[in-house]
């Protein structure tokens, strides 16, 4: 019987891990297909809704596996005649959280996006900046 316990407890560890690895919260957007149209085969992590470049428009943010060491990170953009993705960055590479926070109380809207690579932690604020992402206080060292 206690084998039996332990068999069925390691067995929903392991689907609980797959599960939570497999298949992510995934939202409902209407831009996850311009991702997919570049992206089709890349592993969603995580991705987030919300206005990037204060136009008004939400846009999406979705990290994603490229390689089994490495993940990172577009921004799709609606545009009036279609939709603009930007260049591929880095990411951090597990246990990603992402979080749209305003710091300054000026538009637009930060990014806060958190993870680990192994031991190293990493936090960063975002802002979208010049057509690209800065890293406000270069929190993201060593985890992507
Ligand atoms: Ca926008």
């Amino acid at each position: 019987m206690m084998r039996f316990l332990l068999g069925a407890l390691l067995l929903l560890v392991l689907a609980g891990c797959g599960v939570a690895d497999d298949y992510p919260d995934l939202i409902e957007s209407d831009l996850l297909p311009y991702f997919r149209a570049e992206f089709p085969h890349q592993r969603i992590v995580l991705m987030i809704e919300g206005d990037v470049n204060d136009d008004g428009i939400d846009d999406l943010v979705v990290v994603f596996r490229v390689d089994p060491e490495h993940n990172h990170k577009v921004t799709v953009f609606s545009i009036p005649n279609g939709f603009e993705l930007t260049e591929p960055i880095p990411a951090p590479f597990q246990d990603v959280d992402m979080e749209f926070i305003n710091i300054n109380d000026q538009p637009p809207n930060e990014l806060m996006i958190s993870g680990r690579r192994g031991i190293n932690f990493g936090l960063g604020i975002l802002r979208f900046y010049d057509d690209q992402w800065v890293d406000l206080f270069g929190g993201l060292d060593g985890c992507c």
